[in-house]
């Protein structure tokens, strides 16, 4: 066996490929690169002295399950995956804002609803771009009941039932453009009762015209962006919050008093240069419970035709610190990624352009909302330099953070006490514990219920975003890397690399017992479910209801007759009960392709605009009788 095909790298191969990707990368980024401060740590190269097992103690032999479910963004795929860990087993697809034939997502007329339509009934969106999944907390850990996951194209925010893993609810955000950072509360900011997650954060990346109807195109100046708070359970808007500069990643407390988000672009500039321009940056904090106070009071706007209340977060209206419902707290440059630390105590916000991590003390953020804190800058309270285009954060449950590192192409294992005592003098503190290489270019990072107070410190996971020659190729776009790191020992070891087409942002990594998914659906949750006593045909006028059961091998009508002209509404309810018992249905020539599954409701609606026969049959692998299963579909003409 060469070095290749046990996946074990030998170093000149390595640093062979590395040399390249370092050098792509310098030249891609060329105009970034100049911003970059040189990174004063020489810490070694972990990761090639770092063991790197074939993985044989982490493997999942067949028939054996995965400790836990990875959910994940697919980029501009637009749809939400699912992952078994430590085996990187694909389980599951979840379409959210992206069109499936699988399922039929954005087929039947149950998914075009939760998707939005235009007044011919047909979709209003058909692509979307995944970045952030977050799960429902109670009690500072996950609830297992519903995902978060933002569309940043449309500004769409979506919710996932984990019992399903199905999406079942869809908003748009008004007067946002670029919704790009999520993140569900943990608990109410007042009633200390409401400990699990009531409201869902939004950041708006890109700066519009406040509405955006065609006034100041040609002045960005008076452009502005919003920080928006969904209720989680209606999925309706609550608030929005105008803020000078913009929005990225957004993170949350666990008290639930205050939400954050980094902003690369506190220049409000409208191009790359002046988006660069500011030595530092900052993170803006929400004081939730006093932006609620200020919405009850009626002391809001609102912008254009949306009846959503604005709230005024802008530093103008927020000088005085008794009565700010936002704080500036200043970080490195072009900062991207901000994460909650699981003890509670910390956000760490990466400088991207500044190769520093800084870390915010909520304590102290709270304490200049009280008017005890002179600056906003006086909240940091460590700024170690841990590496070159630090992006994400996570964190073991045992005191350290791993960042990924774009430009080194690393992770680096740091701790935050040492951090906060070498930034209070502390010569002799060692900050960095490790660095090792992934491959290539890590985005995201986040490790086994890391965002949780349940952080096990068991595995890591870093999203990178080229895989170079790590995989067989396939044509110019190459699949991208997640690798898996065991986090667990005092050494870092990669564990595993699994493909992610493209292209991988965050994910969580959630311990197997807290879903508790449905082994089949209830009849009696879809009013339109059709029984034996309402089955068949209906007809009023020229449109037509066709009613249909499905019952392995066979459908409930072996003929279904129509006139050309029809409308027609098929719904098909599966009437078997016995779990993974799915039925499929595919009308040829009129691009209908769904599935059923036990006990559930599909519809579809179309015009029978051809006449001649169709065989309607079942897609969907069911029984001995699987290719017998179909009816005939008669358009007389
Ligand atoms: Cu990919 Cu979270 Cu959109 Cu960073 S963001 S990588
Ligand atoms: Cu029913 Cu295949
Ligand atoms: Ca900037």
């Amino acid at each position: 066996m060469d070095s290749k095909e046990n996946g074990v790298d030998n170093g000149a191969e390595q640093s062979g490929r590395r040399g390249f990707l370092s050098k792509s990368a310098a030249l891609g980024l060329a105009g970034v690169t100049l911003g970059l401060v040189a990174c004063k740590e020489e810490a070694a190269k972990g990761g090639e002295a770092a063991p790197q097992k074939a993985g044989a103690s982490k493997e999942i032999a067949p028939g054996q399950l995965d400790e836990y479910y990875a959910f994940i963004s697919a980029g501009h795929g637009g749809e939400a995956r699912v992952l078994g860990l430590p085996s990187g087993r694909t389980l599951k697809r979840i379409p959210v804002f992206n069109t499936d034939c699988m399922v039929g997502w954005g087929v039947t007329n149950e998914s075009k609803a939760i998707m939005g339509t235009k007044a011919d009934g047909s979709l209003k969106y058909t692509t979307g771009d995944t970045h952030h999944v977050h799960g429902s907390y109670k009690d500072g850990t996950y609830d297992g009941r519903w995902l978060f996951v933002n569309d940043k194209i449309h500004s769409r925010l979506a919710r996932i039932r984990m019992d399903t893993m199905e999406c079942d609810k869809i908003v748009e955000l008004p007067n946002v453009m670029g919704f790009h950072g999520l993140f569900t509360d943990k608990c109410d900011p007042v009633d200390t009762k409401i400990n699990y997650t009531t409201r869902v954060f939004c950041g708006g990346e890109f700066h519009i015209p406040l509405p955006n109807d065609g006034r100041d195109l040609d002045d960005p100046t008076k452009w502005g962006t919003l920080f928006s708070c969904v209720n989680a359970e209606t999925m309706e808007l609550k608030w929005q919050c105008r803020i000078d500069g913009n929005n990225d990643l957004v993170a949350t407390s666990y008290d639930g008093k205050l939400a954050a988000s980094n902003q690369y672009n506190t220049e409000n500039a409208a191009d790359l240069n002046g988006m660069m321009a500011a030595e530092r940056d900052a993170c803006v904090f929400f004081n939730i419970e006093r932006i609620e106070a200020l919405v009850k009071a009626g002391k809001f706007t609102t912008i254009g035709g949306s009846k959503v209340p604005v709230v005024d977060g802008r530093k103008a209206a927020n000088s005085d610190p008794k009565t700010a419902v936002t704080c500036y707290v200043p970080v490195g440059k072009n900062p991207h990624g901000v994460n909650a630390s699981p003890d509670g105590k910390y956000f760490v916000c990466s400088g991207k352009l500044s190769p520093t991590a800084t870390v915010i003390e909520l304590k102290r953020v709270l304490a200049w909302f009280n008017g005890e804190l002179k600056e906003p800058r006086d909240a940091v309270v460590a700024e170690p330099e841990i590496g070159l285009g630090p992006l994400h954060t996570a964190f073991d449950g045992k005191g350290n953070a791993y960042t990924s590192l774009f430009l080194d192409s690393q992770c680096v294992k740091w701790n935050v006490d040492a951090a906060i005592a070498q930034f209070k003098g502390d010569k002799t503190a060692k900050v960095i514990i490790e660095k090792m290489d992934v491959h290539y270019q890590p985005g995201h990072n986040y490790s086994s219920m890391g965002e949780t107070k349940e952080a096990d410190g068991k595995y890591l996971n870093s999203g990178n975003k080229f895989s170079k020659d790590r995989f067989l190729p396939v044509g110019p776009l190459h699949p991208e890397t997640e690798q898996l790191i065991d986090i667990s020992g005092s050494k870092m070891h990669l564990v595993a690399d699994h493909t992610a087409y493209s292209e991988p942002h965050d994910g969580i990594i959630v311990r197997r017992d807290v879903v508790k998914t449905r082994q089949i659906y209830n009849m009696d949750d879809f009013p339109n479910a059709v029984k034996p006593e309402n089955a068949g045909i209906e007809r009023h006028g020229n449109k037509v209801h066709v009613r249909l059961m499905s019952q392995a091998p066979a459908y409930s009508m072996p003929i279904i007759k129509v006139k050309k002209g029809d409308e027609v509404t098929l719904t098909l309810t599966n009437h078997d009960k016995v779990e993974d018992l799915t039925h499929g249905c595919a009308l040829p020539t009129y691009n209908i392709n769904f599935i059923v599954n036990p006990q559930e409701t599909k519809s579809v609606t179309f015009k029978a605009d051809h006449a001649g026969a169709f065989w309607l049959y079942c897609t969907h692998f069911c029984h001995a009788l699987h290719l017998e299963m179909r009816s005939r579909f008669l358009v007389e003409a």
